[in-house]
This record gives C-alpha cells, structure tokens and sequence, in this order.
C-alpha cells in the first residue's frame, strides 16, 4: 500500500468557500481534498485528509500520523498557527517532514497573524498561493522524500 500524507485542517476551515470568498477563494474543503488525492496520486502517495475545529483533536491527527508511519504531514493550522505550542510540540515530537500551508498570504494581514509557532517546527512554509498551495505543499514533500530513498 502506498504510504500517506495526512492533510490536516484548523479550526473554520470547513467553512471554505461558504464564507468570505473574496478572502478565502470559492473552493471548497471538499474540493481541496479532491485536489491533495490528485496531486498525491501522481507521486504515489494516498491521502488522510482531516479537519478539526479542536485542538487536541489536531494533535492527536499528528499523533496517529506518526503511528501510521505517514510520509510527512501538510498542515493548515488556521486559527491555532500563532497560539498553539501543543500542535507545535506533536509536530516536533513525530519528527515527520511537515509543511505548514496558508492559503492567505498571513504577512500582508495583520500583524496577530505574522508570528506562527508552527514554522518553527516546519519544513516549510507556504502561504498566499490560495489552495493551489496544498498541492505545492504535497509536491514539495514528495520531491523532499524522494531524495531521501
Ligand atoms: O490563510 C489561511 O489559510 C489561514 O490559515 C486561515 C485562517 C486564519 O486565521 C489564518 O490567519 C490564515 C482562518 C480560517 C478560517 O476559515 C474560513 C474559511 C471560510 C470562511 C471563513 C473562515
């Protein structure tokens, strides 16, 4: 079986193309995930795809990742990117390849969204690229495991 990137969604996320488009874009979660199981199959990976309004729930999502032996691990924290030290001390504690991924450009919003304890736990980082970016994230991660074998 092929092995999996989990896809993890923050708190409001299920909300994607519902509300605010001229901020978040038209897209659903439902079309995101639709769009990470089509870039993930042409590098030979399966998807988990998650979403969670609760934090611990995040947390337990990245415990189960590593317990699964997953790839690596995309992660649109939302709400929790610059307050939560948990998922930020799960994502360090696993020690999966993680891309964190914003579909907003968070540097150019206020600046209570600048400072996220998620990077420093990162691989990478990706932001402003509207959901196209979870596709560069899951492209982005295949590329980095690739050059591990
Ligand atoms: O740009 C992103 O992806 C964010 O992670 C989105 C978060 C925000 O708190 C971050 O600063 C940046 C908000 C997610 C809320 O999702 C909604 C989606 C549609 C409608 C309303 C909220």
């Amino acid at each position: 079986m092929a092995s999996a990137i989990y896809v993890l969604n923050g708190p409001n996320l299920n909300l994607l193309g519902k509300r605010e488009p001229e901020k978040y874009g038209h897209a659903t979660l439902d079309d995101v995930e639709a769009l990470c199981r089509s870039t993930a199959k042409e590098h030979g990976f399966e998807i988990e795809f998650r979403q969670s309004n609760k934090e611990g729930e995040l947390v337990d999502f990245v415990h189960e990742a590593a317990k699964k032996n997953a790839a690596g691990i995309v992660i649109n924290p939302a709400g929790y990117t610059t307050t939560s030290i948990a998922i930020m001390d799960a994502i360090l504690a696993v020690n999966l390849p993680t891309v964190e991924v914003h579909i907003t450009n968070i540097h150019a919003r206020e600046s209570f969204r600048h400072n996220s304890y998620i990077s420093k736990a990162a691989r990478g980082v990706i932001c402003g690229l509207g959901v196209e970016g979870y596709a560069l994230a899951i492209d982005g991660l295949a590329r980095l495991l690739k050059k591990k074998k």
